[in-house]
């Protein structure tokens, strides 16, 4: 697709930023020193434990780059969800590029110094997770857990009208069931009282060893399904950097547009149809811009771009030779001076102040946080008469109570209560005098408190609930999670079935490798909880075990 969006200086400009993005992603995964090649590479310069996810980070660092234009162009209050979080060197970067991550990180500075440190600190022990975690600016979603990244994204754009979210959902992620259901939130979007979310499938192919379904049907059936969940897909597809920088800036500019045009036929000609939002599918080669052969087979645009693609220079000097060309492709000394400073005709592309997606105040949400105006509890006591009497059901008074927090807080907007269809049966009937439950999709007659704009959040997903309260709060509001009670009971005439048996790849302690997955998937908890939640003596016995073994587990 040739189009005008960005003029012949502009592009160059942006295809340097977006090697600037690449170079100091491929520097976290590798280098320990040396971080401008000033000398020639050797293996003094490189990290023993070679630990990341290179494959989707060239893809985020080229949207990430192509956001920050649109920020500009439409000063958008916009902050980005990476929901392949494993591409951590890929926020990491931009946000050192744009300036905040020395903002929050003095000693990571802007030259050469800074840049030694900002690779050495990057999946190393005592330094940052390989993962967009919470030490990262700008991120309000770690991207561990596959699933949660759309959830998550509309969350944080409900009573934000004014906020927009682009969330990058992997091609892999979206087989997860969490991701597979959130598609359906935009039935539960109001276009007048809340914000946008800008869906940007990232249809790169692969997961870790395994092709995607979605890059494996038709185009057709792509297309179909995306439709069929309600949205407007656009696609980006290719490899060649040129065509692909102007076709992406040409669809963002369409995509806005149209978001524009559907807020403003909301919001002052009162349109309440349900929108088709826009969303992007980018269909670009996994490990882009990467080596395109590794001893002798094809890495980039493969599987084998997944995490590391020259696995081992130590003992391979040509991986070595390959790392050192790899990194001089970007051609740094066209992006950094002598001091390592980013040139400043291309810093001067990324959005200033709290327009930057890594400085933007909703991703640090308790900066945002206003208290909710809370009823005295005392107000609601019931009078017991004498013990085992019947009363009126605990959950009926707290359903006044929410009744009342859900009153006081009208105007502030910041409370939500999120739940699998369980208000009414769950005896808090009471919320319903003071709201409804948001609901943009059809209503037939005998519905109840059904409306285009409510505070009761429901669908039947505790994954989506569980997704969309994350977000809520952490960008700086307050929720709550009504839910089913657990209803497993045992029952003695039951013939025992064999306990579920887990294995966990990482344990016990924080920060330690494991080799797999980067610094950032360690859950200390996990094997107590195991044990605490087993009801099963003999998988507790088992499991006790294994947390005896020597760490960390690969
Ligand atoms: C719920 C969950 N299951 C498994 C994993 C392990 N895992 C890490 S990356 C990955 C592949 C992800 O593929 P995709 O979402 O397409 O991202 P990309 O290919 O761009 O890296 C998997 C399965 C995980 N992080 N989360």
């Amino acid at each position: 697709m040739k189009t005008n969006t960005l003029t012949p200086e502009l592009l160059q400009k942006m295809d340097a930023y977006w090697r600037a993005a690449n170079y100091l992603s491929v520097g976290q995964i590798y280098l320990y020193d040396n971080p401008l090649l000033k000398q020639p590479l050797t293996l003094a310069h490189v990290k023993h434990m070679l630990l990341g996810h290179w494959g989707t980070t060239p893809g985020q660092n080229f949207i990430y780059m192509h956001l920050n234009r649109v920020i500009k162009k439409y000063d958008l209050d916009m902050i980005y969800i990476s929901g392949p979080g494993h591409g951590g060197p890929a926020v990491v970067g931009n946000t050192y590029l744009e300036g905040t991550y020395s903002e929050v990180y003095p000693n990571i500075s802007r030259d050469e110094a800074g840049l030694k440190k900002l690779f050495t600190q990057f999946s190393f022990p005592g330094g940052i997770p390989s993962h967009a975690s919470p030490e990262c600016p700008g991120s309000i979603h770690e991207g561990g857990e596959l699933g949660y990244s759309l959830s998550h994204a509309f969350g944080a754009v409900f009573d934000n009208p004014a906020l927009v979210v682009a969330c990058v959902v992997g091609d892999g992620e979206a087989e997860t069931g969490p991701l597979a259901t959130a598609w359906h939130s935009n039935k539960f979007l109001d276009p007048i009282t809340d914000g946008v979310v800008l869906p940007i499938l990232h249809l790169n192919g692969y997961k870790i060893s395994n092709p995607t379904i979605l890059a494996r049907i038709t185009r057709e059936e792509l297309e179909q399904l995306l439709r069929g969940y309600g949205w407007t897909p656009f696609f980006v597809e290719g490899h060649e950097p040129e065509l692909m920088h102007e076709a992406m800036a040409a669809t963002l500019d369409t995509v806005l547009e149209q978001i524009k045009q559907i807020q403003h036929d909301a919001r002052v000609h009162g349109n309440i149809t349900r929108p088709r939002w826009p969303m992007i599918v980018l269909n670009s080669p996994k490990g882009w811009t990467g080596p395109k052969v590794v001893d002798g087979l094809p890495v980039e645009g493969t599987f084998r771009a997944h995490q590391v693609p020259l696995s081992d220079p130590a003992k391979n000097p040509a991986h070595l030779q390959q790392l050192e060309s790899w990194l001089k492709s970007y051609r740094p000394e066209e992006l950094f001076d002598e001091q390592g400073r980013l040139k400043p005709e291309l810093a001067e592309l990324a959005p200033t102040g709290e327009r930057r997606m890594g400085a933007n105040p909703h991703a640090n949400g308790g900066s945002l946080l206003r208290d909710l105006r809370m009823p005295d509890f005392r107000d609601y006591a019931v009078n017991v008469s004498s013990p085992g009497s019947i009363g009126v059901g605990d959950t009926h008074v707290l359903g006044r109570f929410l009744r009342d927090v859900m009153r006081r807080n009208v105007e502030q907007r910041n409370f939500r209560i999120f739940g699998p269809d369980e208000t009414l049966s769950n005896g808090l009937e009471a919320v319903f005098e003071a709201t409804n439950r948001q609901w943009e999709a059809a209503t037939v007659q005998n519905d109840e408190f059904l409306a285009p704009s409510g505070r009761v959040m429901e669908m039947l997903s505790e994954h989506q609930c569980e997704g969309w309260l994350e977000g809520y709060l952490l960008t700086g509001r307050h929720g709550l999670y009504n839910c089913y009670e657990q209803s497993q009971r045992n029952s003695q005439w039951r013939a025992r079935p064999r306990s579920r048996q887990r294995r966990r790849y990482s344990t016990g302690v924080g920060r330690t490798h494991s080799l797999a997955r980067g610094t950032s998937q360690i859950a200390p908890g996990c094997l107590n909880t195991c044990v605490q939640l087993s009801s099963h003596e003999d998988t507790a016995r088992r499991i006790k075990s294994l947390a005896s073994f020597p760490l960390p587990c690969v």
